[in-house]
């Protein structure tokens, strides 16, 4: 089938990322995937070689020559990104309207099952008399799933950590443990770096807030940092396997921390009116519910309060890091997220079922 998915960049790198990820997994399974993109420049070092299947394109304006070729067969509109009415009224021009789906942003609070495939009939505008259907990602079987392109477990599984960080130049010294660190701006940073100094660590530090914030802040004995360039999302993925910490941001980043199945801390994007802490505090319940009696652990209370912490949530704690203890844990959350039907594969189920 031909998709139209339709992405614009609010902030930061995940509408993009996100995106880049469902189209290029769509097209490994035979799609073929128009990305409409209001801002493609984080594609430039995210998918430097782009993918078989699936081309770029400007975001179509309001009087759109642009907007031709070959009628789809589905259109994505992710985040409620708006579609323009030129688009949408050719939807509506089509003998047979394509599947009209809004992508919604991750979430693992309880609306999420319940808003997962709802009809939202169009009333008026161009698009009077199509429906738009809301679909879910989310990390339960009554939700949308989560990304993860075919092969993926494979070729983690496959991944050999030390020759990859040799060839970069990012081999951690004898006895350090490898942390990543991609987030947003965060006051608890020099917290963090004491808790992490309690043994060695190499820290290896993603571009954007924290490499200038730490760039300000003296590191702590038993703390080594490198900073790493903005790297293709299939390389963040080996940076991510590579690890024994991973902090993660945002949504995909996230996703991916859960597939390398190393204990990771999540940084959630911050809104203003605090919504997000009732997320954070959702999404913590629900990795707890999924990995059976591991969540009555000592580690994995201290797991809680650090991630509350490192979100501003919650008081710094004086333990020392759970982190060795709780690789157990993110295997078995991994195990059970793995049990679950991917995104992109309910994704074409629906479209063939409404079509
Ligand atoms: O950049 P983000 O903070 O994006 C956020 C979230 O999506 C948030 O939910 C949304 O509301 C906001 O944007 C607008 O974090 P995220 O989602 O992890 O996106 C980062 C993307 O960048 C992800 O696809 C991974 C990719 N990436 C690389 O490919 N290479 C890199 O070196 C790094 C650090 C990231």
């Amino acid at each position: 089938m031909l998709w139209d998915l339709f992405c614009r960049v609010i902030d930061n790198h995940g509408d993009a990322g996100v995106c880049w990820r469902l189209a290029a997994d769509l097209a490994s399974r035979g799609e073929q995937v128009r990305l409409w993109i209001d801002d493609s420049s984080a594609l430039g070092w995210m998918a430097p070689v782009g993918a078989a299947g699936v081309s770029l394109h400007r975001w179509p304006t309001a009087t759109q020559d642009q907007f031709d070729g070959s009628p789809p067969q589905v259109v994505v509109e992710a985040f409620g990104c708006d579609l323009p009415p030129a688009v949408i009224a050719r939807m509506a021009a089509q003998s047979r309207p394509p599947v009209w789906i809004n992508l919604e942003y991750l979430s693992a609070e309880g609306y999420v099952e319940s808003s997962h495939r709802l009809r939202s009939p169009q009333f008026g505008g161009a698009g009077a008399g199509l429906d738009k259907w809301f679909f879910y990602p989310g990390f339960t079987i009554g939700t949308g799933g989560l990304l993860r392109e075919p092969g993926l477990a494979m070729h983690r599984d496959r991944f050999k950590a030390p020759p990859w960080l040799a060839r970069h130049g990012w081999s951690p010294l004898a006895g350090e443990q490898i942390v990543t660190l991609f987030c947003y701006d965060n006051p608890q940073l020099p917290r963090l770096l004491g808790t992490l100094a309690a043994s060695p660590t190499l820290l290896l530090v993603c571009p954007g807030p924290a490499q200038r914030a730490l760039d300000a802040l003296p590191l702590p004995d038993h703390l080594r940092r490198i900073n790493l360039p903005w790297l293709s999302q299939q390389e963040f993925d080996h940076l991510l396997w590579s690890a024994d910490l991973n902090f993660v941001r945002g949504e995909d980043s996230l996703v991916r921390a859960m597939w390398a199945g190393s204990p990771f801390i999540w940084q959630i994007y911050p809104q203003h009116d605090q919504v997000h802490a009732v997320k954070l505090e959702a999404f913590a319940d629900r990795v707890g519910m999924s990995i059976g009696p591991l969540a009555a652990s000592d580690a994995w209370a201290r797991w809680r309060a650090l991630l509350s912490a490192w979100n501003g949530l919650g008081p710094w704690p004086d333990a020392d890091s759970p982190l060795p203890e709780l690789v157990e844990h993110f295997r078995a959350w991994r195990a059970h997220l793995l049990a679950q039907t991917d995104l992109a594969t309910q994704l074409l189920s629906f479209v063939a079922e409404k079509r």
